[in-house]
């Protein structure tokens, strides 16, 4: 567990669907119908509301945000953000990618939601660098933090012990010399 400003932030190696939180953020592609990895998941763990609400939105642009229930799962609402799909790294992806967390932030905070649960963005089958991945995802973490103020708890929820581990190097190197 690490603190940032009062804000607590950990890390968890697992299924996000298992997870209670105020919200889970699920990497939806732009339609917001569906697909594979923690998308699929989502829609299945959660059950055919989700989809229903998907569908009266209308689909999602990249790098925004946006949130529905989160039907059978423990916890209450899913926000479903966009990342970029990575190509060379010139394509703005780095933006992209920090405004799919900051702007899932941003929601959770418009909601008065105070915790949430992220997966790592784009780092499937949108194919970004799953380092530089998680040092954005630090740090639109923290700038949110900097800037606004009533979430409570950050989770970043791994699927695999290797990038549980690659988070806790970076955060070990950031966040901790940041203590309260
Ligand atoms: N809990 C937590 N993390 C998970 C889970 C889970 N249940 N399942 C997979 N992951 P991806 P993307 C991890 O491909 O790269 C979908 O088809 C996975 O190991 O789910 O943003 C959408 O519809 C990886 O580390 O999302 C889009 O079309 C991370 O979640 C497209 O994939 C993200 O992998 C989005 O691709």
């Amino acid at each position: 567990m690490y603190k940032y400003r009062g804000v607590n932030i950990s890390i968890v190696e697992g299924d996000i669907t298992k997870i209670e939180s105020d919200a889970i953020v699920n990497a939806a592609n732009n339609t917001l119908l569906g697909g594979g990895g923690v998308d699929g998941a989502i829609h299945r763990a959660g059950g055919p509301m989700i989809l229903e609400q998907c569908k009266r939105i209308g689909g999602c642009p990249t790098g925004e945000a946006r949130i529905t229930t989160a039907g059978n799962m423990p916890s209450k609402y899913v926000i479903h953000t966009v990342g970029p799909i990575y190509k060379d790294g010139k394509q703005g992806e780095s933006e992209l990618l920090y405004r799919a967390y900051y702007n899932s932030l941003k929601l959770l905070a418009e909601y008065n939601l105070k915790t949430i649960a992220f997966p790592s963005i784009s780092t499937g089958v949108y194919a970004y660098p799953k380092q530089e991945a998680c040092h954005i995802a630090v740090k639109a973490v923290m700038d949110f933090v900097d800037n606004e103020a009533g979430i409570e708890r950050v989770m970043f929820v791994l699927f695999s012990k290797d990038d549980y581990l690659l988070y806790k190097d970076i955060l070990d190197g950031t966040i901790c010399n940041k203590l309260d």
